[in-house]
């Protein structure tokens, strides 16, 4: 598929074959076009609050709170920076389709997405966790590991739950969730959980033990990889910030 121009989008360009244009035969495309103005997909809750001083080193003021508004598109003081408020694991998906120029998203995240069609230039180390296995204090892993034991494991991360006990050799029947792993153990829909653990608070509160790390997680910079080209003069001093704040903070 080549380039399509719009007329009520000048400078429109088909992005990965897909289409959603207004009026195009083609249904499936998504369009990036420079109006000058980027849009940032963030979620409200932890991502949104840790994005806040990053964005005032690029000189970027959110004009609402999510928390406090309803609104889902919030503008800035600056004119040419709007952001979007979405589900978390909605992110890469509004990044990755051009409604959104850029995002911010867990790793826990991006993995389960895959990243398609997504440049993840910079790690902005917030909304640190660790990706964990973990199951009732009461239950032996270690002897149901080692015998070979076929294991159900409740998970919103399908994907990297299945590489990570696939690597082991571990069988497992992975059970989908959406939310509230921590309850699937003590209703007895699993033996044991893959999730997110910062504290470790909730699982303590749960008698649950974590039993391995899988791996560290924090949020990454996602841009889409034709904004990039196409809004290179708004895009790349908005990663310059962010990169030089995040290099501030490492100090
Ligand atoms: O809540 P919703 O279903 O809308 O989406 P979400 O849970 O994906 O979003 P949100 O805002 O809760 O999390 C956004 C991102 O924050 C995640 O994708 C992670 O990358 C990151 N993050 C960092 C966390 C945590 N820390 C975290 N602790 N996400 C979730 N948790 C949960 C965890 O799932 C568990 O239920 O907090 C609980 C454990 O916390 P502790 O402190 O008790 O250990
Ligand atoms: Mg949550």
């Amino acid at each position: 598929m080549g380039r399509e121009v719009h007329q009520n989008r000048p400078h429109a360009e088909v992005v990965g074959g897909h289409c959603f244009g207004n009026g195009s035969k083609n249904r499936n495309c998504v369009l990036v076009g420079d109006t000058g103005v980027i849009t940032l997909a963030l979620s409200k809750g932890r991502i949104f609050d840790e994005t806040l001083p990053l964005l005032k080193a690029a000189g970027i003021k959110p004009a609402d709170d999510p928390e406090k508004s309803r609104k889902l598109v919030i503008a800035t003081n600056r004119a040419d920076v709007k952001i979007i408020i979405v589900r978390a694991s909605d992110v890469p998906t509004y990044v990755q389709y051009g409604a959104a120029d850029m995002g911010i998203a867990g790793k826990d995240v991006l993995l389960e997405h895959g990243g398609d069609g997504l440049y993840q230039p910079l790690d902005l180390r917030i909304a640190r966790c660790r990706m964990m296995v973990a199951v009732p204090n009461e239950f032996d892993y270690e002897s149901a590991v080692r015998q070979g034991a076929r294991l159900r494991v409740a998970t919103k991360y399908v994907k990297t739950a299945r590489e990570h006990f696939g690597a082991k050799g571990v069988h497992v029947d992975l059970i989908k969730l959406y939310g509230s792993m921590e309850l699937a153990p003590l209703a007895g829909l699993a033996e044991a959980i893959v999730d997110l653990v910062s504290s470790g608070n909730t699982l303590k509160a749960n008698n649950l033990r974590p039993v391995e790390e899988i791996m560290p997680i924090s949020s990454r910079l996602i841009v889409n990889q034709a904004a990039l080209k196409l809004k290179r003069n708004s895009v790349q001093p908005m990663i310059g910030a962010f990169s030089a704040a995040v290099a501030r903070s490492k100090k």
